[in-house]
C-alpha cells in the first residue's frame, strides 16, 4: 500500500524503494515506450495544443522524449499516428455527411461546433457518440507526420488508428467503441511486454485513453508527465486522478532510466 497525495498519486520515495529494491529483484521486467500522436496537427497544425484551453506547447515533448529515447534502453518502442481518412466521423467540417441520431441536441449539421458531442445514427440501429475536432492527421498529409524533431528509433513500430470513416480511436491499443484492438496488443503481446510506459499527445485525449487500456489489460503503466502536454487544466488533472486510481504510476522523465535500465 503506497502513501498516495490528494490526487492519488504516489509518493516517489515510496515508488523507489518499492520498484528498485525489491519489484525489480523479483521480476524481469520487459518495457515498452508509446510515443503518442507527436504528430504535427497538435503541436502547430489545425489542432495546435497551443492554441486550446490548456495553452499547452506540444512541442515541449519534445526534448524529454529525445533525451529519454538517448538514454534509455526500451526493449520495444512505439509511435501511434492518429490516422484519418478524409471524410473522418470527428470532424466538425464533415458533420453534414453523418446522420444526427433524432436524440442529439444539435439537428443542423452547421450549428456544430469543435468540442460539442453529437451523437450520429450508424449502421444497423448503433448510436456512436462523437467529439467534434477540427480536420486534422489526414492521411499522407503534412499534419499527421511526426514532427521532424522527433526522434525515430529505427527499429520502432508505428501504429495508425483511427483509419476507419465512421471510427475514431483514441486510444494506441483500441478504438473508441473498445470492440477492436489495434496491432498494438499483439505487438505488446508478442514481446512478452510486462511495463507500458507513454507519453506525448494530448494527456487528457489519446495518452490517457491509451494508458487506462494498458491498465485494463494488465500492464504495469507509467505515465511519463513530464514528456506529456494536454488540452485542457481539468481533463489533464482529471486523467491523472483517474489512471492514479487504477495503480498507473507517474513518474519524472529522468527516474524512467533508473526504472528501465
Ligand atoms: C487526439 C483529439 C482528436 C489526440 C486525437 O491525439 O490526443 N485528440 N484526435
Ligand atoms: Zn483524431
Amino acid at each position: 500500500v503506497f502513501d498516495r497525495d490528494s490526487n492519488g498519486v504516489i509518493d516517489q520515495k515510496e515508488f523507489d524503494k518499492c520498484y528498485n529494491g525489491w519489484i525489480k529483484k523479483i521480476l524481469s521486467p520487459v518495457s515498452a515506450l508509446v510515443v503518442v500522436d507527436v504528430q504535427n496537427d497538435f503541436i502547430s497544425g489545425s489542432l495546435a495544443l497551443k492554441n486550446s484551453p490548456a495553452k499547452q506547447d506540444g512541442a515541449e515533448v519534445i526534448g524529454p522524449i529525445n533525451r529519454m529515447l538517448n538514454d534509455v534502453t526500451f526493449n520495444k518502442v512505439f509511435y501511434s499516428m492518429d490516422w484519418h481518412p478524409e471524410n473522418h466521423i470527428s470532424f466538425v467540417e464533415n458533420v453534414h455527411l453523418w446522420k444526427l441520431d433524432k436524440s442529439c441536441d444539435i439537428q443542423d449539421p452547421k450549428e456544430a461546433r469543435v468540442f460539442d458531442v453529437v451523437i450520429f445514427e450508424g449502421p444497423n440501429q448503433t448510436i456512436i457518440e462523437q467529439k467534434l475536432w477540427p480536420k486534422h492527421c489526414v492521411q499522407d498529409t503534412w499534419g499527421a507526420q511526426l514532427h521532424e524533431e522527433l526522434k525515430v528509433i529505427p527499429e520502432a513500430v508505428m501504429i495508425k488508428k483511427g483509419t476507419s470513416p465512421d471510427k475514431d480511436s483514441y486510444s494506441a491499443l483500441f478504438d473508441n467503441t473498445k470492440k477492436a484492438p489495434t496491432d498494438l496488443v499483439k505487438f505488446l503481446e508478442a514481446n512478452e511486454i510486462t511495463d507500458v510506459y507513454v507519453c506525448g499527445l494530448a494527456t487528457d485525449v489519446c495518452v490517457g485513453a491509451t494508458i487506462k487500456d494498458a491498465l485494463l489489460l494488465g500492464y504495469r503503466t507509467v505515465f511519463v508527465e513530464e514528456a506529456s502536454r494536454g488540452i485542457t487544466l481539468e481533463g489533464i488533472t482529471g486523467t491523472k486522478r483517474d489512471i492514479s486510481q487504477h495503480q498507473a504510476v507517474i513518474v519524472k522523465t529522468n527516474e524512467v532510466k533508473n526504472m528501465v535500465n
